[in-house]
């Protein structure tokens, strides 16, 4: 997909990843730029509006943990504004093994509500047009830091949610896959909680490893949403982007 003309939604487009991303995204002339974040960070926004001023960057106040109806409703009025919209990445995520419900309901729920609300819009059974869902997992959705399984937990369920979307896309029109960032250097895992205690030191022994930068990890992000392929599993580790291939151990035949 050439992102020139595109208009994207870009939820946790703030943060340290999301941040180089949309830089990433307004190099490739991405048309309207509409970023939902949590937290108004306007020194933040004005730096990614200043990579290319014909782009139309906009933000919103949104937290994920909002109702669905809630959601639908901040939807409607973007859509009411945009008329179409070609991408919805998801990528609001916290790591704090303490918190367990408000890891789930971030990472996951809120996800879900997020793609649920956007169907209204998009399922060419209601007669939309189709879409595309780029969901930020984590390579601990693949294989778990099992420090910290409720953070891993929530991945995993991002990428199997991510994968029935994918195959439910003959019926809805609507495309999904995940990308799946190896361990960035950002604000996130500087200083973590695991589960229980199970290692005080889970931070300090994971960032003794090699880690990506979040300009490496925005340069992949940005050629995996071009590349715009449905069921993809991206991994983008190490400054790469790779294709995941997924064992398949059984199947519903349905
Ligand atoms: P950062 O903390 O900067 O970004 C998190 C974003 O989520 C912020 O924009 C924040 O405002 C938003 N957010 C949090 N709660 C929200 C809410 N209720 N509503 C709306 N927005 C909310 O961290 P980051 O590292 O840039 O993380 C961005 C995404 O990448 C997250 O989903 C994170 O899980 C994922 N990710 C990060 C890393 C990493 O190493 N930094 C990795 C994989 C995935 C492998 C590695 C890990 O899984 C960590 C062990």
């Amino acid at each position: 997909m050439g992102l020139a003309n595109k208009t994207i939604i870009f939820v946790a487009g703030l943060g340290c990843i999301g941040k180089d991303t949309c830089k990433a995204l307004l190099k490739r002339n991405v048309k309207n730029l509409v970023i939902l974040d949590r937290l108004d960070k306007p020194e933040i926004l004005s730096e990614i509006k200043k990579v290319n001023p014909k782009s139309n960057v906009t933000f919103q106040p949104y937290d994920v943990m909002a109702p669905l109806s809630e959601s639908c409703k901040q939807l409607a009025k973007i859509f009411a504004e945009y008329k179409k919209v070609d991408v919805l990445v998801n990528g609001a995520g916290i790591l704090d093994d303490h918190e367990i419900e408000k890891t789930i309901a971030i990472n996951f729920t809120g996800l879900v509500n997020t793609t649920t609300a956007i169907m209204n819009f998009w399922d060419i059974r209601n007669g939309g047009p189709g879409g595309t869902v780029c969901n930020i997992g984590s390579v601990t959705g693949f294989n778990a830091i099992y420090q910290v399984p409720v953070y891993s937990a929530s991945k995993a369920a991002v990428v199997s949610f991510t994968q029935s979307l994918a195959k439910l896309s003959k019926i809805t029109g609507v495309k999904a896959y995940t990308v799946n960032p190896g361990i960035t250097a950002t604000s996130l895992v500087q200083s973590f909680n695991s589960w229980l205690d199970v290692e005080p030191c889970v931070a300090q022994k994971l960032l003794e490893h090699p880690t990506q930068t979040t300009e490496q990890c925005a340069e992949s992000f940005a050629k995996a949403i071009e590349c715009d392929e449905n069921g993809a599993l991206w991994k983008m580790d190490l400054g790469t982007l790779e294709p995941v291939k997924w064992t398949i151990h059984w199947d519903s035949h349905i």
